[in-house]
């Protein structure tokens, strides 16, 4: 199972960046998933950005509903816009964001469209530690898994 690990720095705010196996569910049906489950549980993860499939939205937002229950500090990711857009399909962006109650950006990922955007509302997610987890992580007597 491929599981990349990186380190970026995000408008001067240095992460370790994990790209985790692709995964539909917290409650692990798949290898991937299993993995998945178990890196977003186990280490301790500043912030998810969920990247999901702007064509696949009924089957990608039970994970995204997940995510948010599990108390993860999220951004999600709706990528793959040019190819819904180009059979017919529109993505109420900021609709999505006032639904969920956490940020949420459109990308075409492959031709760097809305990774400015995504970039900034990362740092700016960081900046701002609105999620407890987050607080929690950045305390310098953190416990693991807190
Ligand atoms: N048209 C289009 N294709 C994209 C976009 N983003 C990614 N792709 C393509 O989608 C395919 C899958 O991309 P990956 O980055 O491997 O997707 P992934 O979600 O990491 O896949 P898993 O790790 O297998 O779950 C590749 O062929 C990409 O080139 C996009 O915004 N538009
Ligand atoms: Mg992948």
């Amino acid at each position: 199972m491929e599981v990349s690990r990186g380190f970026a720095a995000i408008r001067g705010i240095p992460f370790e960046v994990i790209d985790t196996p692709g995964a539909y569910s917290l409650v692990p049906i798949t290898e991937e998933e299993r993995v998945t489950l178990s890196l977003l549980l186990g280490e301790d993860v500043g912030m998810v950005v969920h990247v999901i499939d702007a064509r696949n939205l009924r089957r990608m937002l039970p994970l995204t509903l997940q995510l948010i229950e599990a108390g993860l500090p999220l951004v999600v990711d709706v990528n793959i816009l040019d190819e819904a857009e180009r059979i017919g399909m529109k993505v109420d962006i900021p609709g999505l964001e006032r639904e969920l109650g956490v940020p949420v950006v459109g990308t075409v990922l492959t031709r760097g469209i809305g990774m400015d955007v995504l970039k900034d509302r990362v740092a700016a997610y960081v900046q701002g530690v609105t999620s407890p987890r987050l607080a929690a992580l950045r305390r310098p007597d953190r416990a693991r898994g807190a």
